[in-house]
């Protein structure tokens, strides 16, 4: 028999619970999830309840044994463990297994790797990838060699183990300038959008909660959706109009997902800060996902490292279709919810009202001219709105802005 080259790369999943057994099964279903995304296939789950990960070898050394048992049996070519591991982690339980070990974050960074389309998404991408790299070089030997090819081994670095910290280090600052100088030109984009007073909304939520899909039904833009988690990683801009006939500006982001490696949450600060100048967020939520509400405390935890906080907020319960009519979601911390299918088209008209009659309630545009006596205002609107234009005139500060309601008494 020869083996077939291109044959999907097969891995036993493993996880250690140190309370809640049962959300350490679902988080290994989405870590076999990451793995289809990746082209490999799952063999078995396997979940060890301890009161803490192994410092040493992530699992107990009984169950190493157990794995390396497994992993003949199955002819497995490797191990993915679902928390981030140490090096010596890595190492170490490679040895007691005899085989290739990874964990969900190179499995994750692996995905990014092989999905960012534009230079910003992948350099973003390796930056998280040399970082990652940067801090297990030490005491990773013989591991990292083990690794060979396949998952795991993707994007730019394949970095051999001589490669000195170093030259990670410099490698990791020239990404680092290239990406700002990235963000410099986009806040120049976005000054000259908002100079035209377009508001923005954008699209966040749980990664394959069809995000996209809602943004190329509301926008008519062909976006690709598709059923694999994190499909989208660059934003993309598209203008809609409402009911009222008011133009907007929807961007789509990079989904979110439990345990999201925090240097990814780094690495894209800069793109999903996009989401922190929206006037409107909309939260996506796969409502028909028995995991509906981990992914929602999970999309908060994350905005909110993102420091996206304050925002009004919209929550989408979408895939209305897949779930009961009458099932009724709530959350509490949102601005406002509503009940879609992106697929069907259900429920859409409601969702643009809600957007209008927010974004309304919350910005003004103002064209007025301030007396210099109440030019302290200025500073208001900069800190809680958007000061379009100013122009000192005779009669006093020629301004343009779009301001939260409240202000515009004080502004008169
Ligand atoms: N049944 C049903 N499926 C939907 C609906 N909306 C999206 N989907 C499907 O869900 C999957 C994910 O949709 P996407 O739009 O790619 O999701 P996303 O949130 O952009 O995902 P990422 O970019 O991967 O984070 C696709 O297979 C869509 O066809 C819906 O309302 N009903
Ligand atoms: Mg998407």
């Amino acid at each position: 028999m020869t083996t077939n080259q291109t044959e999907a790369e097969k891995y036993i999943l493993v996880a250690v619970a140190t309370g809640d057994e049962e959300a350490a099964w679902d988080s290994l279903d989405e870590l076999a999830e990451l793995l289809d995304t990746a082209g490999g296939v799952s063999l078995v789950h396997l979940v060890q309840n301890l009161p803490h990960p192994d410092r040493a070898t992530y699992i107990g050394k009984g169950k190493a044994a157990e794995l390396r048992e497994m992993a003949e049996i199955h002819e497995a070519d490797g191990i993915i463990c679902d928390d981030e591991l140490t090096a010596s982690q890595i190492r170490n339980l490679s040895e007691l297994t005899g085989t290739k070990v990874i964990d969900r974050t190179t499995l994750i960074l692996d995905i990014f790797a092989a999905h960012a389309r534009t230079r910003e998404g992948k350099l973003q991408v390796e930056i998280a990838q040399q970082k990652y790299r940067y801090v297990r070089l030490r005491g990773m030997g013989a591991a990292l060699s083990r690794l060979g090819a396949g998952i795991g081994t993707r994007g730019p670095g394949e970095t051999k183990l001589e490669t000195d910290r170093r030259v990670i280090q410099k490698r990791i600052k020239l990404l680092s300038d290239d990406i700002e100088e990235m963000k410099r030109a986009r806040n120049t984009a976005r000054k000259k959008r908002s100079a035209n007073s377009v508001p923005t909304v954008a699209i966040v939520g749980y990664t394959n909660a069809g995000k996209s899909t809602l943004l190329n039904s509301i926008t008519g833009s062909d976006v690709i959706s598709e059923d694999k988690l994190f499909a989208t990683l660059d934003p993309t801009t598209r203008s809609a109009l409402l009911g009222d006939g008011q133009q907007v500006l929807f961007t789509d982001t990079v989904g979110f997902i439990n345990k999201l490696p925090h240097n990814l949450v780094d690495a894209f600060r800069s793109t999903l800060e996009e989401a922190g100048y929206a006037d409107l967020i909309l939260h996506v939520v796969d409502a028909s996902d028995p995991q509906a509400e981990l992914h929602l405390k999970v999309v908060y935890e994350t905005l909110e490292d993102l420091d996206i906080g304050g925002k009004p907020v919209i929550t989408v319960w979408n895939k209305a279709d897949l779930f009961e009519p009458d099932a009724v979601f709530r959350d509490f911390g949102a601005d406002a919810s509503v009940s879609i299918s992106a697929k069907t088209g259900q429920g859409l008209d409601v969702l643009l009202g809600e957007i209008a009659r927010i974004l309304n309630e919350n910005r003004v545009y103002i064209d007025t001219v301030i007396p210099y006596k109440n030019a302290a205002v200025i500073a208001e609107i900069r800190r809680t709105g958007q000061l379009i234009s100013e122009e000192y005139t005779e009669d006093g500060i020629a301004v343009k802005a779009r301001v939260p309601r409240a202000l515009t008494n004080r502004i008169g």
